[in-house]
């Protein structure tokens, strides 16, 4: 069998490559190892920047993000009870919405359901050939049987644990890596959010973020030990950390409930350098992790994607190698600025175990600057809403 693009991975950047490229006439085949309502049962990022719902119009994915998503102005970080509203609209004129990836990824499936896209679910053993060459192919196996897909150009979309980032032999790669020593217990509940905006906490008692998917659906993560189970934490436990967190006139006021999803996910910074090897490109996840503080991760997949579809197109039908001849340098410089600003995100408001009162004390001095300069908090607030692409 044969195509132009060979994605694997059926996520939120496989997904929309996919779209993208189909909507400009360019044959594609999505290879996805989980089955589709796997997929679409993953709940994970929350926020989209301004670029993200540009790129999902582009996609004419935008309708029901125009409908259900929530414009968020603003959001608050807090030091214990002090609470400072970063105001994205004063600040640069822009905001973000909260829609969940969850929808994002159904939006997509039903948007290549539509054009008739190809996306393969349940494969497994994927192993890219001859990405350095003129003539790469796939290979998995699907319904016990071993096929093979030869094609121009291969986008490996299939996250941190995918096949892509490996096929690149390992002398030809740079890894640059921070694993921080907690991770977010995440909770979704049918209560109403504790406030209109997100509040990511910094407190005595450790990190937390107050978010929401709608107006009865809430998001809530606290800082847990690398070694904590889901197990080990109870809805009752969960709500009294997370209230310990959370500023008194939040807290008090705030509705908790059954949880409807409990998961742990470990925070890391990461990064794999070069994005390219011969015609395999590494897409989001795939190559780079952020941990999720900045609400960087789906947004630096989808900028990914802006800058690597335009040149697909441009080498597929106009012999024009020059987009994907940039892609790497291209993503690379707005990945490492979202980099740092979810490391500095991450430093800012999380309880390092066993670091000194130095440390404690210079988490409360930015959160001081942030409530005393508008300088600060228009730095933040840019990098929030996204960087240019
Ligand atoms: P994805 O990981 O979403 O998709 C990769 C796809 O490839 C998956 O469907 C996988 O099944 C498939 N795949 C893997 N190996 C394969 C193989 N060998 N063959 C075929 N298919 C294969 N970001 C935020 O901004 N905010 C958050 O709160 C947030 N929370 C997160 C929580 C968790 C637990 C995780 C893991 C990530 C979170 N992220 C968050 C980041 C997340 O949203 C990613 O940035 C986003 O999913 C990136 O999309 P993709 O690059 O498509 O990768
Ligand atoms: C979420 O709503 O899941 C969310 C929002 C913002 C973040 C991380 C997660 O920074």
């Amino acid at each position: 069998m044969k195509t132009q693009v060979a994605i694997i991975g059926g996520g939120p950047s496989g997904l929309l490559l996919s779209q993208l490229l189909n909507k400009a006439g360019v044959a594609t085949v999505v290879l996805e190892r989980s089955s589709r309502a796997h997929v679409e049962g993953r709940i994970r990022a929350g926020v989209l920047e301004t670029g993200t719902v540009q790129m999902l119009h582009e996609a004419g994915v935008g309708d029901r993000l125009d409908r259900e998503g929530i414009r968020h102005g603003g959001c608050y970080l807090t030091d214990d009870d002090l609470m400072v509203r970063i105001n994205f609209k004063e600040l640069t004129g822009k905001q973000v919405v909260v829609y969940g990836q969850t929808e994002v990824t159904a939006d997509l499936y039903n948007a290549q359901d539509a054009i008739g896209a190809t996306v393969l679910h349940d494969v497994s053993d994927v192993v890219i050939n001859d990405a350095d060459s003129d003539a790469p192919y796939v290979e998995f196996t699907k319904d016990g049987v071993r096929q093979r897909f030869d094609c121009s150009y291969v986008a490996g979309c299939d996250g941190f644990h995918g096949v892509s980032r490996t096929t690149i032999p390992e002398e030809k790669r740079r890894a640059f890596e921070r694993v921080y020593p907690f991770g977010w217990l995440g909770v979704l509940s049918r209560t109403p959010p504790a406030n209109h905006e997100l509040i990511y906490a910094n407190s005595g008692n450790g990190f937390a973020l107050a978010s929401m998917r709608n107006e009865n659906l809430s998001r809530y993560y606290v800082q847990v030990p690398l070694t904590d189970k889901v197990e080990d934490w109870s809805d009752d436990r969960f709500w009294d950390k997370l209230k310990q967190c959370l500023p008194y006139d939040i807290s008090s006021s705030m509705v908790t409930g059954p949880s409807i999803e409990k998961s742990i996910a470990p925070l890391r910074s990461f990064v794999s350098e070069p994005l390219r090897w011969g015609r395999l490109f590494l897409v989001g996840d795939a190559a780079h992790i952020v941990p999720p503080t900045g609400a960087k991760g789906l947004n630096l997949a989808v900028s990914d994607v802006f800058y690597l579809y335009q040149g697909l197109i441009d080498v597929l039908q106009k012999g024009d190698a020059s987009g994907i001849d940039a892609y790497s340098e291209r993503a690379l410089a707005r990945i490492w600025k979202a980099m740092r600003f979810s490391w500095q995100m991450t430093t800012m408001l999380h309880q390092f175990e066993g670091e000194d009162s130095f440390a404690a004390q210079m988490r409360k001095a930015t959160l001081a600057q942030l409530s005393q300069s508008e300088t600060a908090r228009r730095e933040l607030a840019e990098n929030y809403i996204g960087l240019p692409y």
